[in-house]
C-alpha cells in the first residue's frame, strides 16, 4: 500500500480521457488500495485514478458520513462542544462506471476537488441517477443514487472524461478560482 501524489491543475494529464479496465488482476487491486489510502490521507470523499496519474476508468468513494447508530463520543476534558460522532466507513469501488437515466431535476452542491485544492464553488447536476459499474472481480452492479452520493459519483465520472468541477463554472468564475489558487500557492 502506498500514498500516491495527487495531480493538481494545470497538470495536462487531468485532461486525459481515461480508458476502460479490461484486466481484473492483482495490479488492479493494488491500485485501488493505493487510491483509498491516498483519498483517506488527503482527506477526500472520492478519487479517480487519473488523479494519481493512472488514466483508467476507476473511482473510489467513501462519503465518511457520521454514523447515526453510534453514540456521540465524549469530548472528555477538552470540552470543545462538538459532536464527535465516529464516521461510518463505507468504501465503495466503481470500475468502468456508467450513468443511466439522470433526473431532470437538478441539485446544487458546493464542490471541492483534491486536484483544485482550497477552491469551492456551487455546481448544479442531476439530483438522482442510476449507476452501473463493475467490481474488482468484473461483476456488474446497478444502483439508484441521490444526495451527496449522486453528486460525488458525477464529479468523479467527470474526471474520467478529463473534466474538472471548475469547467462547469462560467469562464469568469473559473478564471477567478484559478487566480485565487495561484495566489494561495505563492503565499505558501
Ligand atoms: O473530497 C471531495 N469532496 C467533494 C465535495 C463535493 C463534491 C465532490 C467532492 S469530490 C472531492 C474529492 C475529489 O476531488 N474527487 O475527485
Ligand atoms: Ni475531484
Amino acid at each position: 500500500m502506498a500514498i500516491r501524489e495527487i495531480l493538481e491543475v494545470p497538470d495536462p494529464r487531468l485532461k486525459q480521457v481515461s480508458r476502460p479496465v479490461e484486466t481484473f488482476d492483482d495490479a488492479l487491486k493494488t491500485l485501488v488500495e493505493d487510491m483509498f489510502e491516498t483519498m483517506y490521507d488527503a482527506p477526500g470523499i472520492g478519487l479517480a485514478a487519473i488523479q494519481v496519474g493512472e488514466p483508467l476508468r476507476i473511482l473510489v468513494i467513501d462519503l465518511q458520513e457520521p454514523d447515526e447508530d453510534a453514540p456521540a463520543e465524549d469530548c472528555g476534558d477538552h470540552g470543545c462542544g462538538h459532536d464527535h460522532r465516529p464516521v461510518k466507513k463505507d468504501p465503495r469501488i466503481f470500475i468502468n462506471p456508467e450513468i443511466l437515466d439522470p433526473s431532470e431535476d437538478l441539485s446544487v452542491y458546493q464542490e471541492g476537488c483534491l486536484s483544485v485544492p482550497e477552491i469551492y464553488a456551487d455546481v448544479e447536476r442531476p439530483a438522482t441517477i442510476r449507476a452501473r459499474w463493475q467490481d474488482l472481480d468484473g461483476n456488474t452492479h446497478e444502483e439508484d443514487m441521490d444526495g451527496l452520493m449522486a453528486t460525488c459519483l458525477q464529479h468523479e465520472m467527470d474526471h474520467l472524461e478529463g473534466i474538472l468541477f471548475i469547467d462547469h463554472l462560467s469562464r469568469l468564475k473559473r478564471n477567478m478560482a484559478l487566480k485565487k489558487l495561484e495566489k494561495l500557492r505563492k503565499a505558501a
